[in-house]
Parts: C-alpha cells; structure tokens; sequence
C-alpha cells in the first residue's frame, strides 16, 4: 500500500485528494497544523480512513519526524495561507509559510529520503499582470499580491530542487477551483452562500469588489486527479492546470441568481471595501500541455459548478 503525505489536508482541496488516494489504495496521512478548536470540518467523513498528525510548515522539526515516521513515497503540499486579501495585512507570515515553508518540506524531503515524489501547490496568481493571453507553463510571471510572490518562490524552489538534487519536484500551475467545500471568503463561495441566504430571506443584500475581473474556474474534484497525475509521471515538470476558458466575477453573479429566479442587478452592491490595492484581472489558462501529457481534462461546466455550489448552500442552510 503507498502512502502519501498530504499537507493542508483541513482545507478545500487536501478533502478531495484524500478522498481520490483512499480510492486508488493509498494509506493518507495529513497534515493538520494545531488549533484551540477542532478544524475537521471537511475530512470529518474520512477520519476512519486516514491518519492526522500534528505538524505545521513554519516548524522544520515537525516535518522532519513525521517523514521520518510514516515513511510516504509521495508528499503533496497543499498548505498555505491561501487568501490573497490576507497577504497584504499579513505578508511576513503569508512568506514564511507559503514561500518558505515550501523549502522547509523540501529539505525534509531530502534529508530523510531524496527519493520521495512531492507536489507543490503553485498558483495561476503567479501571473498577475499578464504577460500574455492565454496563459502556459512559459508565459512569464508578474505577480500582483505578497501571496502572488510567495507562490512565485514556492515555484522556483521546487523547480531548484528538481534541478540540484534530482528531486522529483513537480509544480502544478493551477488555475482558480471552486466547490462546495470553498472557503466563504471566496468569491465564488461568498456569492453563493449570499444567493442562498436572499433565497431564504435570511439576507437582503451582497456587498462585493470587483465585478469585471476574470478568472479561469474550474471544480476542485477534478483538478486533486490532475495533481496525482503529475507524480505517476516518468520526470517531474511544470504543468497548467485549468479549463481554457474565463468569466467575469459579474457572469458568476448572474448565473447563480438567476438559478433562483433572481436578478443579481437587485442585491449586489459594490463596496469600496473588496477592493485589492493591486487587481488581477484577467486570467485564462492554456491547459494543452496537461490534456496531451497527463490526459487530463476537466468534467464539469462553468454553469454546471456555479449551480452546484448554489444548490450545496441552499440545501446546507435548509437543513440547518
Ligand atoms: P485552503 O482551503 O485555504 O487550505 C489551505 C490549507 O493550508 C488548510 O488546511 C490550512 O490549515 C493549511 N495551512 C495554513 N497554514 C499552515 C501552516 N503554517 N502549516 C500547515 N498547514 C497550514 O486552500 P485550497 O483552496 O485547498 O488550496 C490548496 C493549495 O493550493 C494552497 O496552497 C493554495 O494556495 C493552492 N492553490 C489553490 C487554488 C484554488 O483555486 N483553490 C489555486 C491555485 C493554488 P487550517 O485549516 O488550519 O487553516
Ligand atoms: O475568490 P478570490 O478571492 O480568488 P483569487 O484572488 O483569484 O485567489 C484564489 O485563486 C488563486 C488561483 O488563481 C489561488 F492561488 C488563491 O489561493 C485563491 O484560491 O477572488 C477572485 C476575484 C478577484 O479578482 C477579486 O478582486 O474576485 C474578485 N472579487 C470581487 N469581489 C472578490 C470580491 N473576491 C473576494 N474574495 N471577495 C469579494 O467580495
């Protein structure tokens, strides 16, 4: 039985890659960094399955031992502070776990055994300020926020790896995914949590930024197969993962609230508030290496994730 270590296993996309390893047979051990409160919202339904141990990407030890102990043959490294807001009142932080933190598990890597496959987690916010449209593993980065730039470094640091050491080190380039299990401070999921709370007459209104900026999103069930992918490979590389096609944040509005019968031009009102100092405004992924190399493609619409994510709120609120 393989195992894998999984870090960030608490958050969106560490609850579906544990469920896509359980199912091809691997033995999961995640990763949890501690909290004076219980954070297993998402993995609760696989706590039988898979083990959780303590350990946290600013402390080199704890990733030390637990290499050491549960001996996995892949590493994925999915944690960070992952909100982009957060990076400009948090920057030191938001560097030293998503940058630095990166080559902390690196170097654990190597230490206790070199051979080890490891996933890194980069980001289509590498980009920013885009070089070119659409954009691939050789377009360029410019990145827009102090987030942007760790994942720059996390990036460059696995590809330094791969380079000095021999390392399997490969970096998935993933462009914006989305699902249920979304953080609510995400655009996507804010909308339709918001569209589910007006629904019900539980809110009156949705205060939001940017409604022209657009994004390539995809469902986050399909693209943790794509990270797998990249570590069943013959050599590390660099992959783009995403759908080729972008919307704005406003069509996001108005698919989700038509879906209920609403108009979104009656409930949104634009806040100063959600502003970025510095925007991204535009992205779109060119996925044609990951379709002809990995065979991967994405199964689910745009309108098909949008709806999905309104129909989970909606449901989730009924029920509570
Ligand atoms: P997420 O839901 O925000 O999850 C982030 C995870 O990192 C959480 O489990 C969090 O733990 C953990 N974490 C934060 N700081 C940590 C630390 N110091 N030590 C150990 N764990 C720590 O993010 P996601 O959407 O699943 O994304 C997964 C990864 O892909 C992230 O690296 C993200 O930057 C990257 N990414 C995401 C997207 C996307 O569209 N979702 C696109 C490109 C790249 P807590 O639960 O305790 O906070
Ligand atoms: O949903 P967002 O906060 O995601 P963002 O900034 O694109 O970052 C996400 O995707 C990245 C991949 O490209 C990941 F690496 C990163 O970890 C994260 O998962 O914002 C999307 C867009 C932005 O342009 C923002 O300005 O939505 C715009 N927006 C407009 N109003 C808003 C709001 N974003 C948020 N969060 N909240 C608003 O009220």
């Amino acid at each position: 039985m393989p195992t894998a270590v999984v870090t960030g296993i608490t958050g969106q996309d560490g609850s579906y890659l544990a469920e896509l390893l359980l199912k091809k047979g691997y033995r999961v051990i995640g990763v949890a960094r501690r909290s004076s409160t219980v954070n297993d919202e998402r993995i609760r339904h696989l706590l039988d399955d898979i083990t959780v141990v303590q350990g946290d990407l600013q402390d080199q030890g704890s990733l030390l031992s637990l290499l050491e102990e549960y001996k996995p043959t892949e590493v994925y490294n999915l944690a960070a502070q992952s909100f982009v807001p957060t990076s400009w009142s948090q920057p030191a932080l938001t560097g030293d776990v998503t940058a630095i933190g990166v080559t902390r598990l690196l170097e654990a890597i190597r230490f206790v055994n070199p051979k080890i496959r490891f996933y890194q987690a980069s980001s289509s916010e590498m980009f920013g300020k885009v070089m070119e449209v659409p954009q691939s593993e050789d377009t360029p980065f410019y990145p827009r926020s102090p987030y942007g730039v760790a994942k720059v470094y996390g990036h460059w640091i696995t590809v330094n790896y791969r380079e000095s050491f021999d390392m399997f080190a490969a970096s998935g380039i993933l462009f914006n995914h989305e699902s249920p299990r979304r953080g609510m401070e995400f655009v996507t999921r804010k909308i339709a949590n918001a569209v589910a709370h007006i629904n019900l007459g539980l809110a009156k209104e949705l205060r939001l930024g940017n409604l022209e900026a657009q994004r390539d999103w995809g469902f986050a069930g399909d693209y943790v197969e794509a990270m797998w992918l990249m570590l069943q490979q013959d050599y590390p590389d660099n992959y783009v993962i995403g759908t080729g096609e972008t919307h704005a944040v406003r069509e996001f509005c108005e698919i989700a609230f038509s879906h209920v019968g609403l108009d979104y031009k009656e409930f949104v009102v634009q806040d100063e508030k959600f502003y970025r100092p510095a925007e991204v405004d535009l992205l779109i992924s060119d996925p044609a290496k990951a379709r002809n190399q990995l065979k991967w493609e994405p199964s689910v619409s745009f309108k098909e994730l949008v709806t999905m994510m309104v129909d989970s709120d909606l449901a989730r609120l009924k029920k509570s």
